[in-house]
């Protein structure tokens, strides 16, 4: 079956990057409609050896006959626009945080949570990136071990902030000032993603928080974070310290992780193998490595979690939503 699918912010990173997975992936369109600003409006695409015109956003775009639509291009226009989508029949797939904590939308990682989409009314949310990475190992081990408590420390590449953050880094890089960060990315590491809320944690550590929770359906975690950005441009690099309630070896985390769908396993310490930033570059996988007990507490592990936050972190995860929604006959 093929579908008629848009993209709202196709000019975007992660929206020509959906582009990008839609045709690796061979996603079954039939028809496809770009649109983006009036700035990018007229301006051609090529997906699949044939162009397309994109078209400016506005109130009348989902007036056609589209079926599914992948929005990134801010939360302020999710918000506008997704309702108004949904009200028109499409089943919106919106990588913002919008409507991530709304009780009646769901939010997904195909590889943990499938059939949520099931109970989407018109809308399916995409998780924060350093989450989606995070919860796919996490969610294999809560299954067989069950988790008590989670630390996550994260070292966040730069395009997380979109352009302007790769531009800062490379501005920076040259000698001149930052004009996206408060202060110099350039050879630095800023503890401090997104704002600042009223209990001390940054948005970015709360969406950690909160979105492990609902994804894994489980509010009796107890989770907390850090979260930092660093002088990387793709992938973000994470270190998850995590408490069981079981017992458990070792080996059998390492057997788990190495038949879970979705992640690569990359542990040889002897010959210098981890998960680096740079071999994750461009890759759909969650990459799991540096694998070891916690000796402070009685059933701990540690692991290095990187993946690319522009592809599993968002499109790929979107592009994911929406083919279990082909998959389960949704549209
Ligand atoms: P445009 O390129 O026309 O500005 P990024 O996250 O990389 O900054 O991309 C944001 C995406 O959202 C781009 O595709 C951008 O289109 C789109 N966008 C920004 N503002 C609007 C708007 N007012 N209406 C529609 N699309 C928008
Ligand atoms: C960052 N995680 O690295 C953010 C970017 O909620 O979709 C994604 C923000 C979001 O800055």
């Amino acid at each position: 079956k093929k579908v008629n699918v848009a993209v709202v912010g196709a000019t975007g990173m992660v929206g020509r990057t959906f582009l990008k997975v839609l045709e690796e992936r061979d996603f079954p369109i039939e028809n496809l409609y770009l649109m983006a600003s009036k700035r990018s409006a007229g301006n051609t695409v090529n997906f699949r050896g044939k162009d397309y015109i994109i078209e400016e956003l506005n109130e009348n775009s989902f007036d056609k006959d589209i079926d599914i639509a992948l929005f990134s291009a801010g939360g302020d226009l999710s918000k506008k626009y997704a309702p108004i989508a949904k009200e028109k029949g499409v089943v919106v797939v919106d990588n913002s945080s919008a409507w991530r904590m709304d009780k009646d939308i769901p939010l997904v990682v195909p590889e943990v949570n499938p059939e949520d989409v099931k109970k989407h009314n018109g809308i399916i949310a995409n998780p924060n990136c350093s989450t989606i990475q995070a919860v796919v190992p996490l969610k294999a081990l809560h299954d067989k071990f069950k988790i008590k408590r989670i630390v996550y420390s994260t070292y966040q590449a730069v395009s997380g902030s979109g352009v302007k953050g790769i531009t800062d880094l490379e501005e920076g890089l040259k000698g001149n000032e930052n004009k996206l960060y408060p202060h110099p990315i350039a050879y630095n590491a800023l503890p401090h993603i997104d704002v600042f809320m009223d209990n001390g944690y940054t948005k970015e550590e709360m969406k950690m928080i909160d979105e492990t929770k609902k994804i894994l359906n489980d509010y009796d975690l107890k989770i907390t974070a850090t979260t930092v950005r660093v002088p990387v441009l793709y992938s973000h690099s994470e270190s998850v310290n995590v408490e069981f309630e079981k017992e458990f070896e070792v080996e059998e985390v390492f057997n788990i992780l190495e038949n879970t769908e979705g992640v690569v396993v990359v542990d040889n310490p002897k010959e210098n193998k981890y998960p680096l930033a740079l071999d994750a570059e461009g890759k759909n996988e969650v990459f799991v490595g540096r694998i070891r007990r916690d000796f402070s507490v009685d059933n701990g592990i540690n692991m290095w979690v990187v993946a690319d936050n522009i592809r599993k972190g968002a499109a790929t995860n979107t592009v994911q939503i929406a083919e279990l929604l082909v998959k389960y006959n949704l549209v």
